[in-house]
């Protein structure tokens, strides 16, 4: 048998030493972390381990009821200097826990490239898929298997983080690990329309006036599409069902660069992002004091709608005609 790398080995020496320890994962949650703490707590609970999800009181989980079991959630900070296990999340100030230091043991298991690599156990490889497939190496490490509804959690954050399988990230370990999974009994089928398949007829309709708006810009090179309150309303819809428009316009053959400029009711006045195939779009961005990853990338302004989509439009026409990205 190969030898655990070593440090996937202290983690999981520590593990078994436990006797009760707080979980915590990053502000504003994704199913990637809440799925990571789902099969952290499912590990606990086999090696006789006390363990409990910490975050603070006004955080939003989502998909908490499907991902997490009951009662296994505690709003507020875990018992002064138990161990923390601080799950997808890289740096101590950005934990869904109101803390910049920690008075017992830290163990940072995490696949975030920037990851700080705080704490005094850390488990970080930035080229991992997710933190799911890291707490899937930890169950294999210390020969256990998930729980079946452990294991849908795993494979739903998995799915999440690599955009379904599809992202750089997916490599040849998240397909065994998908696999290994999938023998554990998730179904997969379930899982997918868990994620992916609950809006709404109102989102419909409203990518459907974001589609059939959608401007072509640079020789069909980029695609803009802007959604104004008053979509909104003509649809009945609320403000957040926009997720999943961008990257439809994004995937049209031809297509380098799409944008989906949406107008808010709340905070400033809209919100652009940006998705590219090749372009670094976080420098449009960064214009504008936003930021992002270069083939994701958003920002907000105070501006109208109109006013920021025509900005864009003429941005991106002069950068891909140009070949100035
Ligand atoms: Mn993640």
């Amino acid at each position: 048998m190969k030898a655990l790398p070593a440090d996937l080995a202290a983690v999981c020496r520590r593990m078994k030493t436990e006797r009760s320890v707080g979980l915590a994962v990053h502000e504003r949650p994704d199913t990637d972390a809440l799925a990571a703490a789902a099969g952290m707590l499912d590990l606990f609970a086999q090696l006789g381990v006390e363990a409990r999800l910490h975050v603070d009181r006004d955080e939003v989980l989502p998909l908490e009821e499907l991902l997490l079991p009951l009662g296994t959630v505690t709003r507020g900070l875990p018992p002064a200097r138990q161990p923390l296990y601080a799950l997808d999340c890289g740096s101590l100030e950005r934990l869904a826990l109101p803390l910049t230091s920690w008075g017992g043991l830290v163990v940072n298991i995490d696949h975030h490239h920037d990851n700080t690599r705080f704490g005094d156990l850390v488990y970080v490889r930035g080229e991992a898929s997710s933190t799911s497939e890291l707490v899937c190496d930890i169950a294999r490490a210390l020969g256990l298997r998930p729980s079946q509804q452990s294991a849908e959690a795993l494979f739903a954050g998995i799915s999440f983080d690599t955009g379904h399988f599809r992202h750089d990230s997916t490599s040849a370990a998240t397909f065994a690990t998908a696999a290994w999974l999938t023998e554990l009994g998730v179904g997969v089928t379930r899982v997918f329309s868990m994620l992916y398949e609950q809006g709404s007829l109102e989102a419909l309709h409203l990518w459907a006036r974001a589609i059939a708006g959608a401007q072509a810009v640079a020789c069909r090179h980029a695609l803009v599409a802007t959604l104004t309150l008053a979509d909104y309303a003509a649809v009945g819809a609320a403000e957040e069902e926009t997720e999943g428009i961008v990257d439809s316009l994004r995937s049209i053959a031809g297509v380098e660069v799409a944008a989906l400029v949406k107008e808010q009711s709340r905070g400033p006045r809209v919100r652009a992002s940006l998705r590219s195939n090749g372009h670094d779009v976080s420098a449009i961005a960064a214009l504008k004091g936003g930021g992002g990853h270069r083939l994701a990338a958003g920002f907000s302004s105070d501006d109208g709608p109109e006013e920021v989509t025509a900005w864009l439009s003429s941005e991106l026409e002069k950068r891909l005609l140009t070949a100035s990205f």
